[in-house]
């Protein structure tokens, strides 16, 4: 491990006892060649969780950031799919549900190119590994360089954003899908509850959830949509892991009987990271001395039908548009902001996107953070995981937004409130809006990494 960075002399008391607290939990969580989320609820590696975490961690060791994303990369399947959970194998099979032996990759994922040597899960998380393997490259560029990171995570990245463009274009129109809620990240939305009811539950009494052991059930998902995640995530895998996009043998939109999963859905957070980490590829593109125009255009490309598809300019927030039936799903939640971390976002719909979120849905800087669902919308609950509690990543994201189209004085009033949040909740996975109080577990890794991000690196956006 290199040596810790200095600390950065304009730190205040407070910033100095946070900076090295969310260290500590970013040492305790770190397994050697990843990091948890969570010693107890999450006991192996996730994969957004994973790009957050080095986007932290490299303030603390840029060698163990670049290792971090290594080691997640290096659990990438032929089709160029980056798995959410790289599963432990020391790990008990007990301790979290879906396991191993749920998911069965190496088995049931051969022909998608599932690795033999490790086993994860199949489905995937938002793609902001480009953006992070960015990030950590600039914490070191004369480390990054000495080690080749970025040639040797390049071809990774390159594959892992070609699945999504052509297998996951499920809607035949450019943008990516996720085929399960827990792929966007935002596991229990309300965004996914029309779409949820074309799925079979798994019946009860076949699984057993680890999750209720380490948290609070009013604080976690309900058993039905449980059942509803395990009856999908079981049907895809006994599909074997096999997509119908672009690049497929049915492609998404050509009317192929029966290939379309009960799920699919094109998300805008998911694609805003993407256009994001497209960016973010360009740029490493060019920091190698290589041509990084198809990058840039695929950003572009990825732009455009991101405004034209899910766009709701009446609402003035992105929307999550249902491949089921066609439809833009009429929710307000966070992953309808997070387009504002896009570069070149048209300059009326970023306006319009700071409009909402001062505004009755989310009201920036009355409550804590950026609540993941409306406030004012009849699913409500400021306890419930993703269903309207405050996250840290999300928050982070807008903060980044913020920045980078010049909204400088939000930026920083956010940046305090996350600061704030996570010094009084110790680390929390999540927090209620209106409370602040913490819910879900605490000494959450990409909590800490993201407020030690912002403790050393507040302005810097490019
Ligand atoms: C949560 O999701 C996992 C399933 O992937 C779970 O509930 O067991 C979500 O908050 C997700 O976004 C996060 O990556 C994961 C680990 O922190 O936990």
């Amino acid at each position: 491990m290199t040596a810790l960075l200095a600390p950065d002399p304009t730190d205040t008391d407070r910033d100095r006892r946070l900076r090295a607290a969310a260290m500590r939990v970013l040492l305790a969580n770190w397994t050697g060649s990843g990091t948890v989320p969570s010693r107890s609820l999450y006991p192996h590696q996730w994969s957004w969780d994973s790009a957050f975490i080095a986007i932290g961690l490299r303030h603390l060791s840029p060698r163990r950031a670049q290792r971090e994303l290594e080691s997640l990369l290096g659990a990438q399947w032929l089709d160029g799919r980056v798995p959410h959970i790289v599963f432990n194998p020391a790990v008990p099979s007990h301790a979290y549900f879906p396991g191993p032996g749920f998911w069965r990759s190496s088995t049931a994922g051969r022909r998608a190119g599932a690795p033999a040597g490790v086993q994860t899960s199949g489905i995937v998380q938002p793609p902001v590994h480009a953006l992070a393997a960015w990030l950590v490259h600039r914490a070191d560029p004369g480390e990054s360089r000495r080690r080749g990171f970025l040639a040797r995570v390049l071809p990774a990245l390159e594959a892992w954003h070609r699945y999504l463009e052509t297998h996951r274009d499920l809607g035949g129109q450019g943008l990516a899908a996720v085929v399960h809620p827990w792929e966007p990240g935002l596991d229990n939305s309300p965004c996914w509850d029309r779409p949820l009811l074309r799925v079979t539950p798994a019946p009860a009494g076949s699984f057993r959830r680890a999750d209720l052991v380490h948290a609070s059930a009013a604080d976690r998902p309900t058993d039905l949509d449980y059942a509803r995640y395990v009856g999908l995530a079981a049907a895809y895998r006994d599909r074997g892991y096999q997509d119908h996009g672009r690049g497929d043998h049915g492609h998404g939109d050509a009317g192929v009987s029966g290939a379309r999963p009960s799920f699919a859905v094109e998300d805008p957070g998911f694609n805003a990271l993407l256009i994001a980490s497209e960016h973010a590829l360009a740029d490493i593109a060019e920091a190698l001395g290589a041509d990084a125009s198809a990058p840039r255009r695929r950003a572009r490309r990825l732009t455009d039908a991101l405004v034209r598809r899910l766009w709701d300019r009446e609402r003035g927030v992105f929307a999550a548009r249902d491949l089921g039936d066609g439809a833009l799903l009429p929710v307000t939640a966070v992953n309808g902001l997070l387009p504002l971390i896009v570069p070149g976002l048209p300059a009326d719909v970023a306006g319009a996107l700071g409009a909402t979120l001062a505004g009755e849905h989310f009201r920036l800087g009355e409550v804590h953070m950026v609540p993941s669902y409306d406030l004012t919308g009849p699913q409500f609950d400021a306890g419930r995981y993703w269903r309207g509690p405050s996250w840290f990543n999300t928050a982070w994201l807008i903060h980044r937004g913020l920045r980078a189209t010049g909204a400088t004085e939000p930026a920083d009033r956010l940046r305090a409130g996350i600061l704030h949040d996570a010094g009084a909740t110790g680390f929390a996975e999540y927090v209620d809006p209106y409370t602040g109080e913490g819910h879900g577990i605490r000494d959450f890794s990409w909590t800490a990494a993201l407020t030690l991000d912002l403790l050393t690196d507040p302005e810097d956006t490019r």
